[in-house]
């Protein structure tokens, strides 16, 4: 790899390179039919094939090779191997998985040949194959179930495993960089990374990793909810040889995107935009010479390393790119050596929380642990997990920088319990937004934590108390996700409780991290926060000692953070807060000056330091210090005269004392469930009818949701958060929409209406059409949803069987819409009336009343957007 990617830096020291163009939109010129996408091996393949694309290596490769042609001689440097959709995954819609293989070793070997042909003949301009991988049509963060937040359709493994497989068939084809493409949620692309170190180990050599994420809306986020820079934390361990943007944008929306991006990450920049935004007929029609312009001004601003183009961009695209990139300078900066903006911390969860080297201190919330709170470890016993999340929410409100969580007790499925309770918090924005401290003694607890989170978050803990070989193989499990972690003073011997012991094991562990290239600031050691004032003689120098060993281990572990669980320091004054949190608060003044950076405490309940009265504080800082033999004695006996002061009630927000509609809207743009009930009910007295209350505040609601959507104002989590809130009023209605009507017969309840939603024949895409669902769903629809690649006949056929008001009909690639104009056709044919929605990415207004409307006699609507 390094030969590769010294040629690769020094033809960047020339000009920037270029990438190809589209493969849907060149393989759709061809106009092939089933036969072709079947060929010998497939012809009695039981499921339709067409619309397959990937497949056409092993059973039309010429036509392949052919278009990898076109590119090279357009000037591309880089051309990707078909095999966007190559994992069993994606291939599962074609019951194709045991194809997979075959097809990504048969894809890299085509274009391999193809690009050595050209190299042949032009060696001054050496060309390569970058193995596509896409980001398969399952998402490890969003639910697809507007009930169940907490559900996934697939799990870490199955991901991982679908990757690696995909990975080592691109490699031993002879793939010279692997290029994971238009990704939609990071933790998708996390399971990939991890998948292709593990292939790397296994081989013993490694391949250029080349990463792209989409961004399909104003927010400037991927759809998963993350900025640009918390991706960048969450990715930056693999240190990829490039990232960048694909696909969503056209070149003009993208640039603000590259420049952000740019700007934070230490390596090589890519970006390959759409060729423009859509046209009314769902056909990318940007001129080559536009494209060419817009994105050769990246070239020439220095703003990318590689560009090219994704859909709708020609071989005439990728011309007019490599005009400019020819003549281009390379981008601004010096060879990266991955060391990043020297020292920071990059954590993040939803948005990203660096910590550089002098950082103000950070506050990680302690109360989401079983073992540290009573009442959440009752929550989590009962299976309360809305509640739960409350304490998390508070926490984050009281100021919690990182939230700290902790399943560890006996009479639980610890595992299970951090899968949900994480997967729950993926789904709440305001929580996610901060990074994950997965805490727990188990190893396994901490990994199954680790596949939960998309940001960059940090283990809590590892030891050297198993020894070497058992700390170092966590550790190195630890790197290939890719988080922080946490290493407490312990090791074979136990516990370091003097100065010299915490800082002499500190060090022995940090040397053993940067021996297998842990990264300096990744570490975050725990000198331990032990009891004090307990009546033992040997405790009481705990605090002072761990003050003591702050300095000392920053002094000799250069790069490290140092932590502490602050509230363990006054375990003997358990029940009496007022004491407890003077305790807490001294120490951390104290702790904080010696240079801790972080400690996990009861966020929105350290007492200020100011605030404490100067007898009181004395009696602490006595036994803080150890002043003074008796000095827990007189704290003692002090405490027996503080009276636990009760906190003040936090005042109601002022958000409550506006009208019931405005009530309702505010909790619906802020998903806030807390009080849809009650508001509901409310309104439900002031209104009389339950559907006026739907129709009126509630989607007066939806409708601001949709329009900060549209401006990109609230990104896709938020409005699915709104969307259950939606969900919990609309049930709390319920019963009296299903109240017995006035003739006293028990009628079936009136939905909304029903409505079937299908991805039409030959195209697989269906995120869009899922987060209709959940909308509809929570707007109180019926839905039946027929899922991918369904043909017409099907469609038809459910829709009489099910008796539905309407037939939604949903696609992303450009042939979805001459099959959209068949089922128009057919509908009319079979003499429906029934109204006909179209939506997708490639539809418009102009399409659908041009070319489908004319065909059908019932309403054709065409849908804008899903949260509309
Ligand atoms: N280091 C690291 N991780 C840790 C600790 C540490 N994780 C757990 C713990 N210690 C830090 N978290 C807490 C959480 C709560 C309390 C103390 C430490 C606590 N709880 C009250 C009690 O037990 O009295 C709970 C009272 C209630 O039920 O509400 O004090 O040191 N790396």
């Amino acid at each position: 790899m390094a030969n590769l990617i010294a040629t690769l830096d020094e033809l960047l020291q020339r000009r920037v390179l270029v990438l190809d163009g589209a493969m849907g939109t060149m393989i759709q010129r061809r106009g092939l039919q089933e036969h072709d996408f079947r060929g010998k091996r497939f012809a009695d393949h039981p499921h339709d094939l067409q619309g397959n694309n990937d497949l056409l290596v092993l059973t039309r490769p010429d036509v392949i090779a052919d278009i990898h042609g076109e590119y090279l001689a357009a000037g591309a440097d880089i051309i990707e191997t078909n095999t966007f959709s190559g994992t069993v995954i994606a291939q599962a819609d074609y019951g194709m998985e045991a194809a997979v293989y075959d097809l990504n070793q048969t894809a890299a070997a085509i274009a391999k040949e193809v690009a050595e042909q050209w190299t042949k003949r032009t060696p001054d301009k050496p060309r390569f194959v970058a193995g596509s991988i896409g980001p398969t049509n399952k998402t490890l963060s969003l639910s697809p179930k507007v009930t169940d937040p907490a559900y996934r359709a697939v799990t870490w493994d199955e991901v991982k495993d679908a990757f690696a497989l995909q990975v080592r068939g691109l490699l031993d084809g002879g793939a010279d960089m692997l290029l994971a493409e238009t990704f939609i949620d990071t933790l998708n692309l996390k399971a990939c990374l991890v998948a292709m170190e593990e292939e790397f180990a296994r081989r013993g050599s490694r391949v250029p990793v080349m990463l792209s994420m989409t961004i399909t809306d104003k927010s400037g986020r991927i759809l998963s909810g993350q900025t640009l820079e918390a991706f960048w934390a969450s990715v930056q361990h693999a240190k990829p040889w490039s990232v960048g943007i694909n696909c969503g944008l056209g070149a003009s929306e993208m640039r603000p995107y590259l420049a952000e991006l740019g700007g934070v990450s230490s390596s090589r920049i890519s970006c390959y935009p759409n060729a423009g935004m859509p046209n009314a007929f769902g056909q990318y029609d940007e001129e080559p010479e536009t494209t060419g312009r817009l994105v050769g001004e990246w070239a020439a601003a220095g703003l990318a390393d590689v560009i090219g183009g994704c859909c709708g961009t020609t071989p005439n695209h990728i011309h007019e790119i490599a005009k400019r990139a020819e003549k281009s300078r390379p981008r601004s900066f010096q060879v990266p050596d991955y060391a990043d903006k020297p020292k920071h911390l990059r954590l993040s969860g939803l948005e990203p929380l660096t910590v550089p080297a002098q950082s103000p201190f950070l506050i990680i919330g302690e109360r989401t642990n079983v073992t540290g709170s009573k009442k959440f470890a009752e929550l989590i016993r009962k299976s309360d997990f809305g509640t739960a999340l409350q304490v998390a929410l508070d926490q984050v409100r009281g100021g919690a920088n990182i939230l700290d969580v902790n399943m560890d007790d006996g009479m639980l499925d610890g595992v299970a319990c951090m899968r949900t309770f994480l997967n729950l918090i993926a789904s709440e924005p305001e929580i996610a937004r901060i990074p994950i401290m997965v805490d727990s003694s188990k190893w396994e607890v901490l990994e199954a934590g680790l596949q939960c989170i998309q940001g960059k978050g940090i283990v809590n803990s590892i030891s050297l108390k198993d020894g070497e070989e058992a700390f170092l193989d966590k550790a190195r499990a630890i790197l290939r996700y890719g988080a922080a972690v946490v290493v407490m003073a312990f090791d074979e011997e136990g516990q370091a409780d003097t100065t010299d012991r915490r800082v002499e094991i500190c060090e022995r562990a940090y040397k053993l991290l940067i021996g297998i290239d842990f990264a300096a600031q990744d570490i975050i050691f725990d000198p331990n926060v032990l009891a004090i004032g307990t009546g033992i003689e040997a405790h009481n120098r705990y605090a002072v000692s761990f003050i003591e060993a702050i300095p000392a281990i920053k002094q000799r572990c250069p790069g490290v953070r140092i932590s502490g669980g602050i509230s363990n320091l006054s375990f003997s004054f358990r029940g009496n807060n007022t004491v407890r949190e003077a305790m807490n608060s001294a120490f951390l003044y104290h702790a904080i000056k010696a240079g801790l950076d972080m400690g996990i405490v009861n966020a929105g309940q350290i007492a200020v330091y100011d605030d404490i009265a100067p007898d009181h504080m004395r009696h602490v800082e006595d036994v803080l210090f150890d002043r003074s033999p008796d000095a827990t004695e007189k704290l003692v006996d002090f405490a027996a005269t503080v009276t636990a002061q009760g906190r003040k009630k936090v005042e109601e927000s002022a958000w409550r004392q506006g009208t019931v509609r405005e009530r309702i809207v505010h909790g619906l743009v802020h998903g806030l469930v807390e009080y849809i009930e009650a508001d509901t009910a409310e309104a439900l007295r002031e209104l009389k009818i339950p559907l006026q209350v739907i129709e009126g505040p509630m989607m007066d609601g939806m409708r601001v949701v949709g329009d900060l959507f549209g401006q990109g104002k609230m990104f896709l989590p938020q409005v699915v958060k709104s969307a259950r809130v939606m969900k919990t009023g609309v049930a709390y209605l319920e019963p009296v929409l299903n109240a017995p009507s006035g003739d006293g017969e028990q009628q079936e309840r009136q939905r909304s209406g029903k409505i079937l939603m299908a991805t039409v024949k030959g195209d697989v895409h269906d995120i869009g059409k899922n987060i209709v669902g959940v909308v509809l769903g929570c707007n109180d629809y019926a839905v039946v949803d027929l899922g991918v690649m369904v043909p017409c006949e099907r469609i038809l056929r459910e829709a009489r069987e099910h008796n539905v008001d309407a037939i939604g009909l949903s696609g992303l690639i450009t042939p979805s819409l001459d099959e959209m104009v068949f089922v128009a056709k057919e509908m009319q044919r079979q003499g429906f009336t029934i109204p006909l929605l179209i939506g997708g990415a490639t539809t418009s207004a102009q399409h659908t009343a041009v070319k489908i409307a004319p065909h059908y006699d019932g309403p054709v609507i065409y849908v804008p957007d899903a949260s509309r």
